[in-house]
């Protein structure tokens, strides 16, 4: 899998007069099954999170409030993600360096992931993962 495969998907997003509804069913919107989701919040201003990459997980991540930015690198490439609509959200495939920054104020990051959560799935070591991306 490359940075290719990491992209935007759009969630259906219901409108009426009171307002909006996104829905996110396993298997439609999101290639992986959902086994955890997690949420981040209350991020001091120019606070960073993230850095580091992933063995095997798969994630979708969505700024179900506020803005912030996705920095991914595979080991030779690196693009920006600003991630700003609640229904639009981004896949992150296995072994992508990330950098998650730019957090606006309020702002809350919902990510799904394909597997519970273990340390040993962490590549926490750039030297390690750049031998390992090779
Ligand atoms: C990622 C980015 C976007 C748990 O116990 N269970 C969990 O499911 C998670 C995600 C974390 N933790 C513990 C592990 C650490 O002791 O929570 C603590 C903070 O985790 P971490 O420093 O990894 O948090 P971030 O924001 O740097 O990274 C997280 C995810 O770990 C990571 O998978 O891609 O969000």
């Amino acid at each position: 899998m490359s940075l290719n495969d990491c992209r935007f998907i759009q969630m259906p997003k219901i409108s009426d007069v009171r307002g909006n509804l996104t829905y996110i069913e396993g298997d439609n919107q999101v290639p992986f099954d959902i086994r955890r989701v997690y949420y981040i919040y209350d991020v001091p201003g120019g606070s960073e999170r993230g850095s580091h990459a992933h063995r095997t997980l798969h994630q979708f991540i969505v700024p179900m409030s506020g803005s912030f930015d996705v920095v991914l690198h595979d080991g030779t490439d690196e693009k920006r993600f600003h991630l700003n609509r609640p229904y639009s959200g981004l896949y992150v495939c296995p072994m992508m360096w990330r950098t998650l920054d730019n957090f606006s104020s309020g702002s809350v990051c919902l990510v799904l992931a394909s597997e519970l959560y273990t340390e040993e799935d962490y590549v926490r070591d750039w030297d390690e993962f750049l031998k390992l991306a090779s």
